[in-house]
């Protein structure tokens, strides 16, 4: 059984999804960053850095912070959803690594600038929507030619898409990034993307383009 401990946030959504799709038992125990639990010191015994998402393996004793570094740990636990060729299994990890880098970080300054605190910079609204203008067309050029990011669906995928799914508070149109659209579209129709989605509560629906 493993402890997942997150939120409704991107971070957390990629492991409850990739829990979801490589059907490992699992608890849900929300951590409110909004009511600053993430401080609470029985959980930075688990997340030192004070962040969700974390998970507890009690198979083994492991605790885990950092969303990368669980994705890749379930992936090597289970054997799932990274490629076992050597080329595919690196272009994995190297498209997981730049969302982890690049994507997730930047994205991240676009909801807090433009979304929850619009007005206070002009600076920095222009400076991070014109990053995540950047992001999505790397994106949008990857799967020009790439039914996913890298070979098969896989925690690339698993770890770009949740932070895709805020779009709308990115003020991005998704239609000006069609192959964008069309793995963003295919992916939500999973169902355990969907089940993950919702964990540890439902806050709304998975938002369609
Ligand atoms: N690099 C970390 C980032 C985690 C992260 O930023 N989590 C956010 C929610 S998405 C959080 O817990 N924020 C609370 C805080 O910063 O105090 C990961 O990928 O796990």
């Amino acid at each position: 059984m493993i402890d997942l401990y997150t939120w409704t946030t991107p971070n957390g959504r990629k492991v409850s999804i990739m829990l979801e799709e490589v059907g490992l038992p699992y608890e849900a125990h929300a951590v409110d960053i909004t009511k600053d639990e993430q401080f609470d010191p029985a959980f930075l015994k688990i997340s030192p850095n004070n962040k969700i998402p974390a998970i507890v393996d009690h198979d083994n004793g492991i605790a885990m912070m950092e969303s990368g570094a669980i994705l890749l740990y379930l992936a090597d636990k289970t054997g799932q959803l990274v490629p076992s060729d050597e080329k595919a299994r690196w272009q994995a990890i190297e498209w997981l690594m730049w969302q982890m880098g690049g994507a997730g970080p930047f994205l991240g300054q676009v909801h807090h600038f433009v979304r929850f605190n619009k007005g206070k910079s002009a600076y920095a609204e222009e400076r991070y929507l014109t990053e995540a203008r950047r992001l999505y067309g790397v994106l949008d050029r990857r799967l020009a030619d790439h039914e996913y990011l890298a070979g098969d669906y896989s925690i690339a995928d698993i770890a770009t898409w949740p932070w895709i799914s805020r779009f709308e508070w990115q003020t991005i149109d998704m239609n000006a990034y069609p192959n964008v659209k069309r793995w963003y579209t295919a992916i939500a129709g999973r169902p355990a993307v969907e089940r993950g989605y919702a964990v540890p509560m439902t806050a709304g629906g998975v938002p369609m383009p």
